[in-house]
């Protein structure tokens, strides 16, 4: 009998990782009350537009956290513990390629897909996983150190995976047993106060400090949580009006009078925390280690494939102009309005964003979707982006990592794709862009609509 279902339980798990990481960074608990205060400008400036891409109590509640694991066994016992809290892996995002930094790990998200699972606790977690066996990073050598190293330790008791199971199982857990579950996951994603070793953390440190978070200690820990906020912009002067610095940009799209699309992100860089650390001697001393930040982010809509492939082209277009001595700021909202529809009603016109369709009185249900929304026959409700993006995530990687590391570019990575990682940990991975087609299909089906969308 299950008196904690998977919603309550998800929901339960995310306040509790939001206490925990505030009493840990207190930078994280000044970002969230600032959020506060201008998610609740916004909302008495705009009305009910504020709350177009979720209401205002999703908004308040919504985190997303991001853990890094080293293994394909770590990986499906992650799947394990976030399937108790109704969050499947979705997504396939390969770092190691990113522009400008390429960091050593492939990555998805675990997150619920259902609309109603979403608007009820939209709780995710991006997780990444080393790839030892990528050459450009790792000597046969070191890989299989590493490879050693990570199969001798072990991140989640076997009590929490017991449970974990039984609450997949059964969509939940017995009051008793959800309160152990709640404490034992809450426990594996914690700081370790383990001592770490010296020589070794160091010697994964010069080849990337990401592969040294991830290899070089014995347990894994969220390394930030980030909450959602209505105005990102407001948000960075905000918190920098509060005297913390933030990195230089927001990443993803610029500011611009259109809609807000996909997301955008920025961090701040935690303090370095006191760790002990065990010296070659085997003497134990004080060190720090700076591993865990603060970033925030403002969601938009969902693009179908061609929007996100005009997306690219902007992007890179804008890359093409700062290289060639724009500055960024300048450049971006120009090449933007030069570039994208400035009304979601055109996004849906061209297939270029993903929207739900409710239908209005009687019509004649062979018009074409244009026609359909200019004579106001089918209005069109934007679907919210709730994924995210490689180059922001490998740029949220990089800007809290002290140096750029070393990587040989000269030798051949180790060929990793969506179904490679579903097939070592034994789940599917979603695709994202499915699932909002899935979902815009589903709404024109209920309106009673023939009409197919391009784009899609
Ligand atoms: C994950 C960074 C990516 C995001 O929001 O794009 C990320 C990490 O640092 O482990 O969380
Ligand atoms: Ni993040």
């Amino acid at each position: 009998m299950s008196s904690v279902g998977t919603t309550e339980l998800r929901a339960r798990f995310a306040r509790r990782l939001s206490e925990l990481y505030g009493t840990e960074v207190p930078a994280y608990t000044t970002l969230v009350d600032e959020c506060h205060l201008v998610n609740q400008r916004v909302l008495d400036r705009d009305g009910a537009a504020a709350e177009r891409f979720g209401s205002i109590s999703r908004v308040t509640a919504e985190r997303h956290g991001a853990i890094r694991v080293g293994t394909p066994a770590e990986l499906s016992q992650v799947a394990r513990i976030f399937g108790a809290l109704g969050m499947v892996p979705a997504g396939f995002y390969d770092l190691r390629d990113a522009y400008p930094q390429p960091i050593p790990v492939i990555s998805t998200a675990f997150r619920p897909v259902e609309t109603d699972e979403l608007a009820l606790n939209p709780f995710r977690v991006f997780t990444s996983m080393l790839v030892p066996q990528d050459r450009r990073f790792f000597s046969p050598d070191l890989e299989k150190r590493l490879l050693n190293f990570l199969d001798r330790r072990r991140l989640f008791p076997d009590e929490l995976l017991g449970l974990a199971d039984r609450a997949e199982a059964f969509g939940g857990l017995s009051d008793k047993d959800a309160a152990r579950f709640l404490d034992l996951a809450a426990a594996a994603f914690a700081l370790s106060p383990e001592p770490v070793d010296r020589a070794w953390y160091t010697e994964l440190e010069k080849i990337s400090g990401v592969a040294a978070d991830i290899g070089g200690v014995t347990s894994t820990h969220i390394n930030h949580l980030t909450p959602r906020v209505l105005d990102i912009d407001e948000l960075y002067t905000g918190m920098q009006a509060r005297g913390i610095a933030m990195i230089d940009e927001i990443q993803g799209p610029p500011r611009w009078h259109g809609p807000d699309v996909l997301l955008r992100q920025t961090s701040f860089r935690a303090l370095a925390e006191p760790r002990a650390f065990r010296e070659a001697d085997g003497t134990i001393s004080e060190g720090r280690l700076r591993v865990r930040f603060g970033e925030v982010e403002a969601r938009g809509i969902a693009l179908t494939p061609a929007g996100r492939g005009l997306y690219d082209d902007l992007v890179a277009d804008i890359d093409q102009q700062v290289a060639a001595g724009a500055a960024r700021q300048e450049i971006a909202p120009e090449v933007w309005a030069a570039g994208l529809p400035d009304s979601e009603i055109e996004l849906a016109k061209r297939g270029l964003a993903f929207f739900t369709f409710s239908a209005h009185g009687d019509f004649d249900r062979s018009l074409s979707l244009s026609a359909l929304l200019d004579g106001g026959f089918l209005t069109a409700q934007p679907i919210v982006y709730e994924d995210f993006l490689p180059r922001s995530a490998a740029g949220i990687f990089a800007s809290n990592l002290t140096d750029a590391g070393a990587m040989d570019a000269s030798q051949g990575g180790a060929p990793r794709d969506r179904e490679w990682l579903a097939d070592v940990i034994g789940r599917p991975i979603r695709v994202p862009e499915e699932i909002y087609a899935a979902q815009q299909e589903e709404s024109l089906l209920r309106s009673g609509v023939s009409t197919t969308i391009d784009g899609g």
